[in-house]
């Protein structure tokens, strides 16, 4: 007789009612599951990119068609406000669009120039998939962010095994379920369901690369765990971004980007505004017109609810040192606390010593401080330990301050607007981890590169053989020449 697998349970973060359950992976199924795709995987590597893009078309019309069962799943399994899941999902499929139409860019075999000390050869640079990806993901966004590197590894012929979020297991379930609906002769994609135990699990079963999206310090316990095996690894890890705000901005326009850029999806999202710098003249206007407008939103209307539970102790711990170090609420406070739920909170000058300013909240809670000039601005953000996205607002200066900016991704006027450019990479610096998810350099991440010179005729100076000649030496003094002066 089969044992009994265990069961995930999955919770509603709103009311804590069971919304369903899933199998646990043990680390022998977790293995089981990597040998299931790496058989299904060389057939899927063998399609030509249009017909692997035929089969991810077909995958985003059946999710599409099927987006209510997934908009639900957000709103019960992650807490989510349904306006946040509509807009997380139309972002997933406008990715998974992409990615399948330009896989063929990365490739396609690309030639390269042979260069002075290669005449007459021809050389090509080809990549292939590298095999079996694990994808390790997180809660927050339960599809969208995994998706950036499911959707990008799919469409690059490689095959996947997907281990969700223990607090979000039938999103990445019902991922997998509409994938095998939409193409059943390759089952290149499957979920396997847990906690920690069951991603360290992925992480030892010999896959050939693995992405993951979450908190630094698990991040870092996975690179170790990978360093055993020497398994590449893209780290996409969390955020304490900044908004900066110019003299010369349109405040107000600002002022909305920024409170939705920092409450939004109820302030869990690894690029959301968590700090705004503001230049002094307009710093008291600028912080009555966020006060004015988060004071206006409800936690559990206008964004849903903490999904994570011990995230709100995080949350609290944060609000309460902004205060002891010196910090004022001019919105909300502790009591805007109430699991599961956290209401808007705006905090001012907050010491930038202070654990709020340092560390990430992963909560509605908007630090606004006041900076002298821009580039105190710039070398507050870029003091930072982490360094993923930045926003910044102005019209003389803006250009120049995000070119400045240590960080992976900068918006000028406007809030995390780059996560939502297919053709944009995405990911962070530092303690925000490496790698890209999402544009050329997103389907690159997940193949490998082989490089190819071909003879194609063979030149009279041969100076890489033995017996060298006069004339092959007299050829190298040349090329030695070239370079004395300055030449290629
Ligand atoms: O992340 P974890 P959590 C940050 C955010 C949040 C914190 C904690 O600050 O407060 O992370 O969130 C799996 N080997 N972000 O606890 O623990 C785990 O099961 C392999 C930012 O969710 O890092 C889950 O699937 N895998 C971030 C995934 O790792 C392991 C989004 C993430 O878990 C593992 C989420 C192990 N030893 C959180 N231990 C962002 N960038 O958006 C756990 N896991």
């Amino acid at each position: 007789m089969l044992p009994t697998p265990r069961m995930l349970l999955s919770c509603n973060p709103r009311t804590d009612e069971p919304v369903g359950e899933v199998a646990a992976a043990d680390s022998a199924a977790v293995a089981t599951a990597v040998r299931g795709v790496r058989a299904a995987a060389p057939a899927w590597a063998a399609l030509d990119t249009a017909a692997r893009r035929r089969n991810l078309d077909r995958w985003r019309r059946i999710m599409a068609r099927r987006s209510g069962e997934l908009r639900r799943l957000l709103a019960e399994e992650a807490g989510k406000a349904p306006a946040d899941a509509l807009l997380e999902f139309d972002l997933v499929l406008h990715h998974l669009q992409w990615a399948a139409a330009n896989a063929r860019r990365v490739l396609a075999p690309r030639r390269v120039g042979s260069g002075s000390m290669m005449l007459g050869h021809r050389s090509t640079l080809i990549r292939r998939p590298y095999g079996v990806v694990g994808v390790i993901g997180p809660w927050n966004y339960p599809v969208y962010t995994p998706m950036g590197s499911i959707a990008y590894a799919l469409a690059t012929g490689n095959a996947v095994v997907f281990k969700p979020s223990e607090y979000t297991p039938l999103t990445g379930a019902w991922l997998a379920e509409t994938f095998a609906e939409a193409v059943p002769d390759h089952p290149v994609l499957v979920c396997v369901h847990g906690g920690g135990e069951t991603g360290a699990a992925l992480v030892a079963a010999g896959v050939d690369k693995l992405a993951f999206t979450g908190s630094a310090g698990t991040g870092r316990k996975v690179m170790a765990a990978c360093a055993e095996s020497l398994t590449p690894v893209l780290m996409e890890l969390g955020g304490k971004d900044s908004a900066i705000v110019d003299a010369d901005a349109d405040l107000e326009a600002a002022a909305d980007a920024i409170v939705w850029g920092g409450l939004m999806n109820s302030g869990q999202t690894c690029a959301g505004v968590e700090r705004v710098y503001v230049v002094g003249d307009v710093y008291d206007r600028m912080l009555a017109l966020i006060a004015d407008r988060a004071e206006k939103l409800t936690a559990g209307v206008e964004y849903g609810a903490i999904a994570m539970p011990g995230q709100i102790d995080v949350i609290a711990r944060h609000i309460d040192a902004a205060l002891a170090d010196g910090g004022r609420a001019v919105v909300g406070g502790r009591e805007s606390v109430r699991p599961p739920f956290v209401d808007p909170v705006v905090l001012a000058d907050v010491p930038e010593t202070s654990e709020a300013v340092q560390s990430e909240t992963f909560g509605p809670v908007l630090v606004v401080n006041r900076v002298t000039d821009l580039q105190e601005a710039i070398d507050r953000t870029n003091a930072s330990r982490y360094a993923l996205g930045a926003a910044v607002f102005g019209k003389r200066r803006a250009r120049w301050a995000a070119s400045r900016l240590r960080g992976g991704m900068v918006a000028v006027n406007g809030v995390v607007d780059f996560g939502a450019v297919p053709g944009l990479p995405f990911g962070g610096n530092g303690a925000s981890g490496f790698g890209r998810i999402h544009g050329i350099p997103g389907l690159e991440e997940f193949t490998t590169c082989t490089s190819i010179t071909e003879k194609r005729f063979r030149l009279p100076i041969r100076p890489q053989r033995f017996g060298r000649n006069a004339l092959d030496l007299r050829a190298l003094e040349l090329l030695l020449m070239r370079h004395r002066r300055g030449r290629g």
